[in-house]
C-alpha cells in the first residue's frame, strides 16, 4: 500500500475516483494535476536536461603550475600555442556532455577574454600578438558543436587594488556585462564561493577580508544577469537556481532533493561562500525553493593542469562511478577537464572521456524494457516482459513539472512464484539511475511507489544492460 505523507493511502483516494466513475453516463474528465510544492522554472527545467556538462579550468596557473594564481604574474605567461578550441569541444562531446563553462577569470584576475575593465588579459600576452580571445573562440566552438556555452567569473580577485572597496563591484559588473553580452546565449553563470585573502591587489600584498554577506551585493547582480541573459541558470552555493551540492568530489546526497531551503553557517540567512554545506547534497525534504544540485568534480587531482598529475587521471570505471553518484541521484555533474600549456585537452584526458562516452551511449542508447507511457500514471508499474530478460541498470523518473512528490519506492521482479526485491531508493525526482551490484534476470519486474507526498508521477521506468567498460 502506498503511503501519503498526510496518512491517506493512493489506494483511498484511487478509490474515490472509481466511486464517482461507476455513476451513469459523461464521467467528468480527471482533474488536471496541481503542482505539489516547489517546481522548476523553464530556466531549470532546461538546465535538468543537460545532465553533464563540462568546466574548462584555464589560466596563467596552467602555466605557472599552481591552482591559485596570487594576481602578480605576468600575462604574457599565458601562450596556448596550439590552442584549438574545435579540438577542446570535440573532447567533452564524445563525453555525452551537453554544455561547457569556461573560467573565464580565476582568483588571479587574468580574462580570458579583451575586457576593457583591466590590462590584466589576453590582450597584455605576445599570444596570437595580443588579438586572442579564448571566450570567444570557446563559444563559438560549443556553438558548431551545439554544446551550451556557460561562464565562470571569479568573484574573488586578487590582482586589482579596487578589491574591497565599492569599485571593485561595479568592474567585476561590468565584467559580467561584457561576458554576458558579446558571447551570444549563455546557459549558466557560475558564482564560484571562495572568497578573499591574501593577495597582491595591486601591489599591496597583503591580507583582505570581506563581509562575505553583503560585500558583493549579489541580488542587484543577479538581477543584471537576469536582464541580459534571462534563460541562463546562476550557480552558487545558495542558487537562486542551482545550488553546490557541498563537496568537490562530485557526489550528490542520497536521498537528494531538488528542494533547498540553506541556512548559513551560523544558522542565520545564507549567501555565497557562507552555507551550512553538510546540509547541500541532500537538500531539504518539501523545501520551499527548487534548487537543484550541481556536483564539480576535476578529471584530475587539480582543478588546473600539472603535468605531473597526468598519470591520476579520472578512469573510464572512476568516470562512471561518478555518473551514477550524481547524475544517477538527480542532480547534474560538472566535470573539470583542464586544458594543457598546449591549449589542447591531453590526450590521457581525451582517452578516459571517448571510453566512458561509449560506456554511457552502449548502456544507455536503447533500454532491454520500458514501461509505456499509459502504465506510469500508477503507484504499481508492472513491465510483463515477454521472455527472461537481463539487466542491472533501473532508471526511474519523475515528471518534476509537478513536484518532487515520491519519498521512496522499491523495484522487485518475479522469482519463481513470488515477487523478490531488486533495490529500492527515497528521492527521485529528475531522475533516479540505480546499478545493480550485479545483473539478474526475471520476465516480469515492478516497480512499486510505497510513500508519496502526493499522487505520484512517474515519467519514466526502464532497465538497462551495461556495456563492458
Ligand atoms: C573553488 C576554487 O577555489 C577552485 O580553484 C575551483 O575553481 C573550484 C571549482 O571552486 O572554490
Amino acid at each position: 500500500m502506498l503511503v501519503m505523507n498526510s496518512g491517506v493511502s493512493r489506494r483511498v483516494f484511487l478509490s474515490g475516483v472509481a466511486g464517482a466513475a461507476a455513476l451513469p453516463v459523461l464521467a467528468a474528465p480527471p482533474p488536471r494535476p496541481t503542482p505539489f510544492g516547489a517546481i522548476p522554472s523553464p530556466r531549470q527545467w532546461m538546465w535538468h536536461q543537460l545532465q553533464t556538462t563540462a568546466f574548462l579550468h584555464f589560466t596563467i596557473n596552467t602555466f605557472t603550475d599552481k591552482e591559485w594564481g596570487y594576481g602578480d604574474e605576468d600575462p604574457n605567461l599565458f601562450q596556448p600555442v596550439h590552442f584549438d578550441a574545435d579540438a577542446i569541444v570535440e573532447a567533452l562531446a564524445v563525453a555525452n556532455m551537453h554544455g561547457v563553462i569556461l573560467t573565464c577569470k580565476h582568483h588571479d584576475g587574468f580574462c580570458l577574454w579583451p575586457t576593457k575593465t583591466t590590462e590584466r588579459s589576453v590582450r597584455s600576452s605576445s599570444w596570437r600578438n595580443g588579438q586572442g580571445d579564448i571566450v570567444r573562440d570557446i563559444a563559438a566552438a560549443a556553438k558548431r558543436r551545439n554544446m551550451k556555452f556557460g561562464v565562470y567569473l571569479s568573484p574573488w580577485d586578487r590582482s586589482t587594488a579596487a578589491y574591497g572597496t565599492g569599485a571593485y563591484v561595479a568592474m567585476y559588473r561590468q565584467q559580467l556585462t561584457e561576458l554576458l553580452t558579446d558571447y551570444g546565449p549563455i546557459f549558466e553563470v557560475w558564482h564560484d564561493g571562495a572568497n578573499g585573502g591574501d593577495g597582491y591587489y595591486g601591489g599591496a600584498r597583503e591580507k583582505r577580508t570581506i563581509d562575505k554577506r553583503t560585500y558583493y551585493d549579489w541580488p542587484n547582480t543577479w538581477e543584471l544577469v537576469r536582464k541580459l541573459q534571462a534563460e541562463a541558470v546562476i550557480f552558487s552555493d545558495v542558487g537562486p537556481d542551482v545550488r553546490w551540492v557541498g563537496n568537490e568530489r562530485g557526489i550528490a546526497g542520497d536521498p537528494c532533493w531538488a528542494t533547498y531551503d540553506p541556512v548559513g553557517e551560523d544558522g542565520g540567512p545564507a549567501s555565497p561562500g557562507d552555507v551550512r554545506s553538510k546540509d547541500s547534497p541532500t537538500g531539504t525534504k518539501h523545501g520551499t525553493k527548487w534548487l537543484p544540485p550541481e556536483c564539480d568534480v576535476s578529471i584530475r587531482p587539480g582543478w588546473f593542469w600539472h603535468p605531473q598529475e597526468t598519470p591520476r587521471v579520472k578512469t573510464p570505471t572512476q568516470l562512471s562511478n561518478l555518473f551514477y553518484l550524481s547524475v544517477g541521484r538527480g542532480a547534474n555533474l560538472l566535470l573539470n577537464v583542464p586544458p594543457n600549456r598546449d591549449g589542447l585537452i591531453d590526450a590521457a584526458d581525451a582517452a578516459s572521456l571517448k571510453a566512458y562516452g561509449e560506456y554511457l551511449r552502449q548502456t544507455f542508447d536503447k533500454p532491454v524494457a520500458q514501461a509505456s507511457p499509459r502504465d506510469l500514471m500508477k503507484d504499481e508499474i508492472v513491465l510483463d516482459l515477454p521472455s527472461e530478460t537481463t539487466f542491472d541498470v533501473v532508471k526511474i523518473r519523475e515528471n518534476i513539472h509537478f513536484g518532487q512528490r515520491i519519498e521512496a519506492v522499491s523495484v522487485e521482479m518475479m522469482d519463481g512464484d513470488a515477487w523478490k526485491l531488486v533495490t529500492g531508493a527515497t528521492s527521485i525526482g529528475a531522475r533516479r539511475i540505480i546499478r545493480l551490484p550485479a545483473p539478474v534476470s526475471s520476465n516480469k519486474v515492478r516497480l512499486l511507489v510505497t510513500q508519496s507526498a502526493a499522487p505520484p508521477m512517474v515519467s519514466e521506468f526502464s532497465l538497462f544492460r551495461q556495456a563492458p567498460l
